[in-house]
């Protein structure tokens, strides 16, 4: 296991989510989709969306769309950052209304990874807000100032004994790298 600080949801919770409604679809900008109905649990992911940086969101912000959120879910994100390097760079991992264990430098996706100090780091994954997503938003700076962005997504739930899980686009995948804005 690793030793990690966790940050309270709480704290998170506070923290507006900008709107990007009317954001045109562009290279700073993606929404990726996943398979609806690939796993049969309320985890089931049905999109990502990625902002690398635009004029209303400095930073990189992922939001995690699925089914049905619920209390005690669990998100992870990896995030490449460097194509020289094989694999993800930065990992985030959350517990839906229960916790978060921070930003996480890491060398592959099975690295437990070590924590990285990143005071603007905000999660927000909440059962009882609209929506059904979760949302991270980090600042450029605890991501050591990246220029393209991807991302791989799995959320996992334990339903009656069973362990769920999925990801998106695909096990261990990335989406398509989002340009910087
Ligand atoms: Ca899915
Ligand atoms: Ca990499």
């Amino acid at each position: 296991m690793y030793a990690v600080t966790r940050i309270s949801l709480g704290a998170a919770l506070l923290v507006a989510v900008a709107t990007a409604a009317a954001a045109p679809a562009s290279a700073q900008w993606q929404r990726f989709t996943d398979q609806r109905g690939d796993v049969a649990s309320s985890i089931d992911v049905h999109s990502v969306r990625v902002v690398n940086g635009t004029p209303d969101v400095h930073g990189v912000k992922i939001v995690v769309q699925q089914k049905t959120l619920l209390a005690g879910d669990q998100g992870t994100v990896w995030i490449d950052t460097d194509r020289a390097n094989p694999g993800p760079e930065f990992k985030v991992d959350w517990i839906a209304n229960t916790d978060a264990f921070g930003l996480l430098k890491v060398d592959t996706f099975k690295d437990p990874g070590t924590i990285v100090n990143c005071p603007g780091l905000r999660i927000r994954s909440d059962e009882y807000a609209a929506g059904d997503h979760s949302t991270i938003r980090i600042p450029r700076s605890g991501l050591d100032r990246p220029s393209d962005v991807r991302v791989s997504v799995k959320m996992t739930r334990t339903d009656a004994g069973h362990n769920r899980v999925d990801w998106a686009p695909g096990t261990r995948g990335f989406y398509a790298w989002v340009g910087r804005g």
